[in-house]
């Protein structure tokens, strides 16, 4: 199909004319245009197609060991006031920027094909949804793209002749002169760009072919570029996670769930309760869209229709779900090859396999001191195959957000859950989560780093406008009725270094105390930081967890608390006058408790 969008058709021209490709490539999205690029990948030695009897239809790639991760230090925001890209960005002047990534760009396809991908985030035609177009010089983009969003044909009709797209232009920076054999992960590693123009909105991609830096729609889009849409438009784009939640009743939840990375965002999202008759079903497991519908309710949907997931540490004990979403039509990148063409990571078995390939291609055996796969080796497999997949996560209308859970990984200080009692109040504890590097030396203190509502790497503009937009969200839709929001920490250590709560399926109880917080029916205790589970409230038949241990999961130790109080200011402090004063004085109502309930504990 062919498209008569003025625009579309004249920026692929522009881009064309600059960078120069050998040819052009609408792509449709059809199994066969997937299995034809795949196969030409495989025959220029980028994909090893895997053992088909183990895992049809899928491929490993292995990248250039300078290309393996998302670059922060490289990636830009481009706006014409630096305040509006604040500090949490490496901001640039979009002119200036525009003019040296020209140059980089031209003649930069030379030798290669250049593919246009129509792609939705969201499904086709939602009225939460969006469209981009990606413009690559990769392969291994095209099939990953097709995974993770909806592409081709059905988007450029639901683009029609005037609807307006985001424009995402990536080459991986490696013209090839005539007669030039290729490798097979070109890259250009020394001149790594991820600009983010929101004024465009665009985004330019230069130099890297890997993960977030190269899937356009998935970091670069979903969440920068449409933090700022959301901004202007009175929504919002998340850095979360969304699932249901029914119980034994029969009756219904979604939550959102923001963490940083490393807390078990993809494991929660693909939770198996342990509690009797309690089914929790994945809608998503990284971002989240949100928008409020006629009635003022908050109706979310995962942009994405795949899972770009870590695969080190992930296994039948830890994510038996995502493991069972591999089975099929999957991309590898940088994980281990078995002598059999199956795949391998760390902890994927208990026992690793005699010998394998390690990602970096050379012979690995156990005890050679070298990692198998790289820690952030990934899986791309398509949501579809997850066997726990919502069956609204299709849904154009989305999903209403019932509640919104915050967490990071705190050995200390943070109780195992509590409420906020109003949204004011929880966008302020969003603001100030952060998660504890765990002590490497003996003794040594756990460092804290601040991730607001894990956007840190993500949002799109100043982080203080972005805490306002959220204190703004009750007010842009009549009857507007927000989510409730809690604070969650499966990572509590004892004094002596136990974790003091099992975790994974377990987690369950916890979520089921949200449920009945929400219906109505769960008990919970005023305290200086919200509202904690009343003893008893949680569900802990058949837990193997000690009383005691359960009431210093759910206590509140005012003096630690305290103790955040001088770097959670000194976190305020680097956005300067952009925090709203309804945060100063949420923090500062939250000190004068704090030291209330300090000074009656020892009233010395
Ligand atoms: C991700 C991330 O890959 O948050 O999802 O880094
Ligand atoms: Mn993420």
């Amino acid at each position: 199909m062919m498209t008569n969008n003025r625009k579309l058709l004249d920026w692929v021209k522009n881009v064309a004319a600059l960078c120069k490709p050998d040819a052009i490539h609408w792509c449709d999205g059809s199994q066969e245009e997937n299995d034809r690029l795949c196969a030409q990948a495989e025959a220029a030695g980028t994909f090893i197609r895997l053992n088909p009897a183990k895992r049809p239809n899928s491929f490993l790639v292995f990248s250039d060991p300078a290309d393996v991760a998302r670059v922060e230090d490289r990636t830009f925001v481009a706006t014409t006031d630096p305040r509006e890209a604040g500090p949490n960005n490496n901001w640039r002047d979009p002119v200036e920027l525009k003019a040296t990534m020209r140059k980089l760009y031209d003649g930069c396809m030379r030798g290669r094909t250049m593919y246009v991908i129509p792609f939705s985030m969201g499904p086709i035609g939602s009225p939460i949804a969006h469209i981009g177009v990606e413009l690559t010089d990769s392969i291994y983009v095209v099939v990953n793209m097709r995974i993770m969003t909806r592409i081709g044909d059905a988007v450029l009709e639901a683009l029609g002749d005037n609807g307006e797209f985001v424009e995402c232009l990536h080459s991986v920076g490696a013209p090839l002169a005539p007669g030039q054999k290729d490798v097979p992960w070109p890259c250009n590693a020394e001149n790594k760009y991820i600009s983010h123009f929101p004024e465009d909105p665009s985004i330019w991609s230069y130099g890297s072919g890997y993960g977030g830096n190269a899937l356009l729609g998935k970091k670069c889009f979903a969440l920068r570029i449409a933090s700022t849409m959301a901004r202007r438009q009175g929504w919002m784009a998340e850095h979360m996670l969304i699932l249901g939640l029914t119980n034994p009743a029969g009756q219904k939840i979604y939550v959102a769930a923001a963490f940083p990375s490393a807390c078990g965002k993809t494991n929660l999202a693909m939770l198996q309760p342990t509690l009797p008759g309690w089914k929790a079903e994945c809608v998503g497991d990284d971002i989240c869209w949100m928008k409020f519908d006629q009635n003022g309710q908050l109706r979310a949907i995962n942009p994405e229709a795949g899972f770009f997931g870590v695969a080190p540490g992930t296994s039948m004990k830890s994510n038996p779900n995502a493991m069972r979403s591999l089975r099929a039509n999957c991309i590898y990148t940088n994980c281990a090859l078995t002598a059999d063409n199956d795949v391998w990571w760390e902890e994927l078995t208990d026992e690793p396999p005699a010998e394998l390939t390690s990602w970096k291609r050379e012979k690995w055996t156990p005890g050679c001191g070298q990692k198998a796969a790289n820690p952030n080796a990934r899986y791309t497999a398509p949501a579809r195959q997850c066997p726990v997949i919502d069956p609204a996560w299709e849904d154009p209308a989305g999903v209403p957000i019932a509640a919104i859970l915050f967490g990071g990984r705190r050995p200390g200080t943070v109780p195992l859950c509590f409420e906020a009692p109003n949204w004011q109040y929880g966008t302020f504890l969003g603001s100030i989560q952060a998660s504890e590097t765990t002590a490497a030396a003996a003794g040594s203190v756990g460092v804290l780093r601040y991730d607001p509502m894990a956007m840190l790497p993500f949002c799109g503009y100043n982080m203080g406008d972005y805490f306002a937009h959220w204190l703004s969200m009750p007010g842009r839709a009549p009857n507007a009725q927000m989510p409730r929001v809690f604070f969650v920490n499966w990572f509590r250590k004892s004094a002596d270094g136990r974790w003091l709560w099992p975790g994974f399926g377990e987690n369950s109880r916890v979520l089921k105390w949200i449920f009945e917080r929400i219906e109505g029916t769960a008990a919970a205790a005023e305290t200086p930081i919200g509202l904690l589970p009343a003893p008893g409230a949680i569900d802990v038949a058949g837990l193997d967890v000690a009383a005691e241990d359960m009431r210093e999961l759910l206590s509140v130790d005012a003096a630690a608390w305290l103790k955040d109080l001088p770097a959670i200011r000194a976190h305020y402090d680097k956005f300067g006058d952009a925090i709203p004063a309804a945060l100063h004085k949420e923090l500062d109502d939250f000190e004068a408790r704090l030291q209330a309930a300090a000074k009656q504990a020892d009233p010395r």
